[in-house]
């Protein structure tokens, strides 16, 4: 892997070394693809690789005030259910969903690191999606359907573009890694996991999902106007076939993503 673009060294304790040291990979893939089951494997495998997750239950459950909302237990969390809202109506909810999904994924990967990944010699950080999936993915695909008109889109383009740019330097990514599954697969996965919030979800939503990471990730066809992720290395990984289960199959991918990245 190429040598990565110099991290500005930004919060305390956050030393200039660590910075440079640290590696940052993002898990891109289909809803159900199995991109939290993946990590939760990666996270165990090392103590010098750290997950930061798609930070989903802020999503499902807003609250006004963030503190206020990590004092709170589970059940004393009573905040809209935004991920519930774009489902029942996206053409009200597609934009202030997305608007609030890349704020706070932005907010939970510009969290300092633990301790004990500040002492590792090889740190590196694991994101469950990044902030161009947000965009070229979802956001992207809502307009495409109409869900996200043409107003709120080219509102939504202007200040994505502006956050990158002010944080580039502390969510740049070193590497991507595609989580490979058919669209059908994609549905039975979501099917077993059982979210309440998903039950709307049609076939043809996954498939335009789906397309929209073949023409990203694999065939790498599609126009981004981030120069930093154009030639950025993409580990793809088939997952189609059970790996939840699979010893062996998971000790492969966790080979494919150490090989792949240089990751002692
Ligand atoms: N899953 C599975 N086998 C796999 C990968 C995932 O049965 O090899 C299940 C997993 O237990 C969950 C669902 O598929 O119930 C979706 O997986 P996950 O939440 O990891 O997907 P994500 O949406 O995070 O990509
Ligand atoms: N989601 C979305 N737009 C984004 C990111 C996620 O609509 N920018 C939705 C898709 C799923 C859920 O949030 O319903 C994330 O679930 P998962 O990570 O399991 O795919
Ligand atoms: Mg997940």
């Amino acid at each position: 892997m190429s040598t990565p673009a110099k991290r500005r060294c930004r919060g305390p304790g956050l030393d200039c070394s660590f910075q440079k040291r640290l590696r940052k990979v993002s898990i891109e893939g289909n809803i159900a693809a199995g991109k939290s089951t993946l990590v939760k494997l990666l996270e165990q495998h090392s103590d010098e690789w750290e997950v930061i997750p798609e930070p989903i239950a802020k999503w499902c459950n807003v609250q006004s005030c963030e503190e206020q909302c990590e004092e709170l237990s589970t059940s004393q969390k009573s905040g809209g259910n935004l991920l519930e809202m774009l489902y029942d109506k996206p053409t009200r909810w597609a934009y202030t969903f997305q608007t609030y999904a890349c704020l706070s994924r932005v907010r939970a990967q510009l969290k300092p690191p633990s301790a004990k990944l500040c002492e590792a010699e090889h740190p590196v950080q694991f994101f469950e999606r990044s902030v161009y999936s947000d965009r070229y993915v979802f956001a992207s695909n809502l307009f495409e359907s109409g869900n996200i008109n043409e107003t709120e889109w080219a509102i939504y383009q202007d200040w994505h573009t502006w956050l990158l740019n002010q944080f580039q330097s502390e969510i740049e990514l070193d590497g991507m890694i595609y989580l490979r599954t058919t669209p059908q697969k994609c549905m039975e996965r979501l099917q077993k996991r059982g979210r309440k919030e998903e039950e709307g979800i049609d076939l043809e939503y996954l498939e335009n999902l789906h397309y929209k990471h073949e023409t990203w990730l694999y065939e790498r066809t599609m126009r981004v106007d981030f120069e930093n992720i154009k030639e950025i290395p993409v580990l793809v990984l088939d997952v189609n076939e059970d790996f939840k289960n699979d010893k062996i199959k998971q000790e492969y991918l966790i080979d494919e993503v150490s090989n792949t990245f240089f990751f002692s």
